[in-house]
């Protein structure tokens, strides 16, 4: 369909292009942002980063992707440094697929090396199905991770939701689900299950994010629980990287 025919040439015509999100501390200080995959067509409109992944994949463009995203991400991590805020790691999403048949973590450590990008300012979020994976990804993990890239856990809590995806020394951050952060005020289980992954994250070392926090009322109860990091829509929506910086320029 157009979708497929037409992603080649978006790549190449920059229409393919990163909105990121930042992630705040709990004092509201920039932490990290997560980079988004952005595809306006013509005729179709805005196609979800999903779509995007699909149509690549149906039509050979897998790696061709995953290294468009790499290069956009390694220009971004380059501006920041630029503009003095060097300091602020940038995260992006490998879908399980990709984890699968691509050889991320050559195609990864190339792309830093070729943009003169530290591997320390790049974070990787999969999710917990990946983190379970065959040791063909645990092996990808390995070398990323061994090179100083975090590798998160993205959508936590929701998947095979086994423990057994934070074993060993790989992880370094958990992203709770939004669907636990959702009404979290008005959710006593909610809070309990997300106390409880954040008093897993203090035991583990390991950081923990909020994600998807749309409201006041959430955010003042992950401050009630101590929750040190968050991200959503309410704190601020995905957006190209330079009005995010115009947005967040007080917070820096
Ligand atoms: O940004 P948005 O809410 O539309 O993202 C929808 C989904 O697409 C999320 O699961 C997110 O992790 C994923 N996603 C966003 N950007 C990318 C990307 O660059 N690559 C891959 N593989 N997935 C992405
Ligand atoms: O699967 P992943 O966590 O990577 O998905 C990230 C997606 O979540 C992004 O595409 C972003 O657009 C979306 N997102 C970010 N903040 C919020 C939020 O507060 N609420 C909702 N519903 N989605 C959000
Ligand atoms: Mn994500
Ligand atoms: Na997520």
């Amino acid at each position: 369909r157009d979708v497929e025919r037409d992603l080649g040439l978006a790549m190449d015509s920059g229409a393919v292009v990163l909105w990121y999100q930042p992630i705040f501390t709990a004092a509201g200080q920039l932490h990290s942002f997560e980079a988004l995959l952005r595809w306006l067509h013509p005729r179709h409109g805005w196609i979800s980063p999903e779509k995007v992944v699909h149509a690549a994949a149906a039509t050979g463009l897998a790696q061709r992707l995953l290294c468009h995203v790499l290069a956009l991400v390694c220009a971004a991590s380059r501006r920041l440094d630029a503009l003095g805020l060097g300091h602020l790691p940038l995260a992006m999403n490998i879908s399980p697929r990709e984890m699968a048949h691509l050889d991320v973590d050559v195609l990864v450590l190339d792309a830093l090396h070729a943009h003169g990008v530290s591997a320390r300012r790049l974070q990787i979020e999969i999710t917990e199905e990946v983190a379970l994976d065959a040791e063909n990804t645990q092996a990808k993990l390995a070398r990323l991770s061994a090179a100083g890239v975090a590798i998160a856990i993205d959508d936590f809590g929701v998947g095979y939701s086994s423990l057994a995806s934070l074993r060993g020394e790989h992880v370094r951050q958990v992203k709770i689900d939004r669907s636990f952060v959702f009404g979290l005020h008005e959710s006593q289980d909610n809070r309990l299950l997300v106390g409880t992954i954040l008093q897993m994250g203090r035991s583990l070392g390991i950081d923990v994010v909020a994600e998807g926090v749309e409201r006041e009322e959430e955010l003042a109860a992950l401050r009630a629980l101590h929750c040190p990091l968050m991200q959503g829509y309410h704190l601020c929506r995905p957006a190209p990287l330079d009005d995010i910086l115009q947005r967040t320029q007080m917070q820096t």
